[in-house]
């Protein structure tokens, strides 16, 4: 029987790589970390957009193999700060920060500010380098309000104060299938499975992919 192909995620982020796990895997191919893979670089971020970003992470890591390497980049863009914290959600407050510490201060930083300016979004870029050099990105975004307490223990990150109006919860209270049907990663990476179906004539078991 012929190997599966095998796809690389350059994250480091534990969250990142379980949500990507469970969207990828009726695709019939295997997806290693990089650390799986052996490959412990330290990539610094210095693009100024989340696709500059993917693209600077995945492109480190395909020079050091010859798999097809995937990144993702994201953050939180909250409308009332000025879309911070951005491209620098990771880095927000120290990059050892717990988050129960940076989601508290970004909700103090909202105080009093009404329901309807407390607009706010996650944003993920997928970026994929090719072994023969060609860079295919897709994105997916979700709209939602900072909450005003953290709730919710699933997920990651800023998840517990990322209220979905539409669900009438943060993303910290839906379960990892909930989460992946309407995120923003969930909705970059079902676009990217596309691109690598095409690219790579590879099959899944999933024919009817939403590709919002
Ligand atoms: P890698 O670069 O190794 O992938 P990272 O955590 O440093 O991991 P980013 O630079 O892309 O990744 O920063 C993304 C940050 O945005 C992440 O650390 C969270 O703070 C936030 N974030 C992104 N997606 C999120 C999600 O689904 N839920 C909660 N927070 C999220």
């Amino acid at each position: 029987m012929a190997e599966k192909t095998k796809i690389v995620f350059a994250t480091q982020n534990a969250g990142k790589l379980k949500e990507i796990g469970e969207i990828l895997k009726d695709l019939d191919i295997k997806v290693l970390s990089a650390k799986e893979m052996g490959i412990e670089i330290s990539v610094e971020e210095n693009g100024s957009t989340f696709e500059e970003n993917a693209v600077i992470k995945a492109k480190a890591i395909a020079q050091v193999c010859e798999e097809i390497v995937l990144a993702d980049d994201s953050g939180l863009e909250i409308d009332y700060l000025n879309g911070e914290p951005g491209i620098y959600s990771a880095r927000y407050m120290g990059e050892d920060m717990p988050y129960s510490i940076k989601n508290a201060a970004l909700v103090k930083r909202l105080e009093g500010v009404p329901e309807e300016r407390r607009t706010a979004r996650f944003v993920c870029v997928i970026a994929a380098v090719f072994p023969d050099g060609e860079i295919r990105t897709t994105q997916g975004v979700i709209e939602g309000r900072i909450g005003y307490e953290e709730k919710g223990t699933n997920g990651f990150g800023y998840d517990p104060i990322f209220y979905v109006p539409e669900l009438g919860r943060t993303t910290a209270e839906l379960s990892d299938s909930e989460k992946n049907a309407v995120s923003h990663r969930g909705k970059a990476l079902r676009k990217m499975k596309e691109e690598l179906k095409k690219k790579m004539q590879i099959g899944g078991n999933n024919e009817n992919i939403d590709c919002k």
